[in-house]
């Protein structure tokens, strides 16, 4: 028996085994010990290859210079800062207990057939209650399960490369709708500032559209004022509905993907026993029988 409510009064006092050992519980479906309250997070999406774990990590240097604290959940399988080792290079380079400053968590959506929002607004409230300043979410931005994983973060910032096939995996994801602040990284690499102008020109029709930086993971070029603007930004109210309508979307599609009887109704349609929207009416009574 996991007991939640001491494993998150030890993480408060900053035992990461605690914390650790909580999110776990939490990924595999646990109920959080926290009845309200809501973490701010940060969403760092965009094709791979782009830059964004080692964007983060400098986001995570520029941070602890500053004094703050910054937890990761790294939702992308193959992100070396969920490897821990890009973390591991950076932990030799800064100073000793900054180690206490940063915490990395890596999370699998294949473990979630209705994808990761369940756990996601738990971990972040948990991390938050305990005191992280900066919760990061980094998640590959294509695919539909990652536009998800994306709508639970209250800001949203798109990474692209100076490569037009870049910015076309981008649109066409239509997470570049959900971006508070796009990044072109890479920014050291020629044609960089080509494509920031031409993000800049195609989302001009919108008054709301977010801003266009320029950065670096290798130089450093323009971490300072990406942290800057995060620590100003807003989103706007229709970005934000957008997110809450995403959410939504997908909190239905779990209860349907984890119901138990999914797989028998998939297989009463196929020969043709009951509808599609027969099938729908009995998940639909089947929950609120098993709720009462
Ligand atoms: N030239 C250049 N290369 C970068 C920059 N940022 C990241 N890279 C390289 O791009 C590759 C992918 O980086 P990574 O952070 O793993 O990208 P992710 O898949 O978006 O998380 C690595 O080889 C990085 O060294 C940058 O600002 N400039
Ligand atoms: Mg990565």
């Amino acid at each position: 028996m996991v007991d939640a409510a001491n494993l998150l009064e030890e993480a408060r006092q900053g035992n990461r085994r605690s914390l650790a050992k909580l999110l776990t519980y939490l990924e595999e479906g646990g109920k959080s010990p926290l009845e309200y309250g809501r973490g701010k997070s940060l969403g760092i999406t965009g094709p791979p290859g782009v830059g964004k774990s080692s964007l983060i990590g400098k986001l995570i240097d520029e941070w602890l210079n500053l004094g703050e604290t910054v937890a990761v959940l790294a939702v992308d399988p193959s992100s070396p800062i969920s490897g821990g080792a890009l973390l591991g290079d950076r932990m030799r380079m800064v100073n000793a207990d900054s180690s206490d400053s940063v915490f990395v968590r890596s999370l699998a959506t294949r473990n979630h057939p209705g994808g990761l929002m369940n756990c996601l607004t738990p971990m972040i409230e948990v991390l938050s209650e305990c005191g992280w300043e900066n919760i990061v979410i980094e998640t590959v931005g294509s695919g539909q399960s990652e536009t998800r994983v994306v709508a639970f973060a209250d800001i949203v910032v798109l990474v692209d490369g100076p490569d037009r096939g870049d910015i076309i995996q981008a649109e066409k994801s239509g997470i570049i709708e959900m971006a508070d602040l796009i990044v072109i990284n890479k920014s050291d690499l020629k044609n960089a500032q080509k494509a920031a102008d031409s993000i800049r020109s195609a989302l001009s029709f919108n008054e709301e559209s977010p801003k266009v930086f320029l950065s670096s993971a290798h130089t450093g070029e323009g971490i300072k004022e990406i942290i800057n603007e995060l620590k100003i930004l807003q989103s706007p109210l229709i970005r934000n509905r957008m997110r809450v309508r995403e959410r939504l979307i997908s909190a239905w599609d779990s209860v349907l993907l984890e119901s138990e009887s999914l797989e028998i109704l998939i297989s009463e349609i196929e020969d043709g026993k009951i509808s599609i929207s027969e099938a729908i009416e009995m998940i639909r009574n089947h929950n609120k029988t098993s709720k009462s």
